[in-house]
């Protein structure tokens, strides 16, 4: 697979969870990075390791302000915008359909809109997993049904269709990348939006019982935020593709009890779990058919559940 390894990438959403990994990432392949954040959840500290290199630069921005995001493009004429910004609290999507609609839905396509008139090559979307809603299916693929069952997983898919249509329309290539369930340093347990796993970990850490919603036997693609940042890189790079999306996972899955399994051998003096009613609109199975991405992108994961777990515990945060 050919790559392209020269061109500034500009990053929306680079203090954040997975864009200060992302970020360092490109940096390391050798990219000059803008990085956009409006610091409203993103944190500077997840950016220590960047604000020292010599290519990378940041703009304070709000991109949901009008003419913010073409201000931006226009200034530094990226080659690739990777665009992570957005509302990430699935409830928070779910209570204010229009909040997630202007954060995720018009500010995707404000950004694609003024990424193409100025000649960008490529944008990269973070999408989701959400946009499959409750699959029956062992494996979810790109070509299976989309069913989202919440705003958030609506919003992503609107995303992407209008994505594919500004691709069509003009010379910009897209990818979308569907993200399963990122897991990793600097996805803080206290944000409304943390993962299972972040959860978990700090319970254990701080000798609570863990919260179980539900039967522990759902299970979930989990996927570590550094395997992200490698497959986002790529996303960046990789030639030859006018239109793509994949699904960003492992192509396994794990139960929440495997992972409390794996948590209490680090841990064998923590609490017994505490269960509870299963969450509305809880999904059962997740997992992810991870051969279009590889194809594609090159990319297949290679950091495991148990890994992953054990570097947050090793290297604590950020
Ligand atoms: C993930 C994404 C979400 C959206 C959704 C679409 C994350 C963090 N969230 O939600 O953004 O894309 O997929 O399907 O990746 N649970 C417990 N105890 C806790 C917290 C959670 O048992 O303290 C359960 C929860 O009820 C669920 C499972 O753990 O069954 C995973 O929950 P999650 O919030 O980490 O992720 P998910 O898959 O609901």
């Amino acid at each position: 697979m050919q790559l392209i390894d020269s061109g500034t990438v500009l990053v929306t959403g680079c203090a954040g969870f997975i864009g200060s990994h992302t970020t360092e990432r490109l940096l390391e392949s050798g990219r000059r990075v803008v990085g956009v954040d409006d610091f409203s959840t993103g944190a500077i500290v997840n950016l220590a390791g960047c604000l020292k290199h010599p290519n990378f630069i940041i703009e304070e921005c709000d991109l949901s302000i009008e003419g913010s995001a073409d201000r931006v493009i226009a200034k530094h004429r990226p080659d690739v915008v990777v665009h992570l910004a957005g509302l990430v609290d699935v409830n928070a999507a779910e209570e204010d359909p229009l909040r997630n609609q202007r954060l995720n839905v018009r500010m995707t396509a404000v950004i694609a809109q003024s990424a193409a008139q100025h000649g960008v090559r490529r944008i990269v979307f973070s999408s989701s997993a959400a946009v499959y809603g409750d699959s029956t299916e062992a494996m979810t693929s790109e070509l299976s049904d989309t069913r989202p069952i919440g705003n958030y997983g609506k919003g992503k898919l609107e995303c992407e269709r209008m994505l594919k249509k500004i691709a069509a329309d003009s010379q910009i290539e897209v990818v979308s990348v569907r993200y399963f369930n990122v897991f990793g340093r600097r996805q803080r347990p206290q944000s409304p939006y943390a993962g299972v796993l972040s959860l978990f970990l700090e319970q254990f850490q701080t000798g609570r019982p863990a919260t179980v919603f539900g039967d522990g036997f759902q299970t979930r693609d989990f996927v570590a935020v550094e395997d992200v940042a490698v497959a986002n890189t790529l996303a960046v790079k990789s030639t030859g593709l006018k239109c793509l999306t994949a699904n960003i996972c492992t192509g396994r899955s794990h139960s929440l009890l495997d992972v409390l399994a794996i948590l209490r051998r680090v841990f064998p003096y923590a609490p017994q779990y505490e269960f509870y009613p299963a969450r509305g609109k809880d999904i059962r199975h997740s997992c992810g058919d991870p051969e279009v991405a590889a194809k594609a992108l090159g990319f297949r994961s290679s950091i495991t559940l148990e890994q992953g777990l054990l570097s947050m515990v090793q290297n604590g945060d950020p």
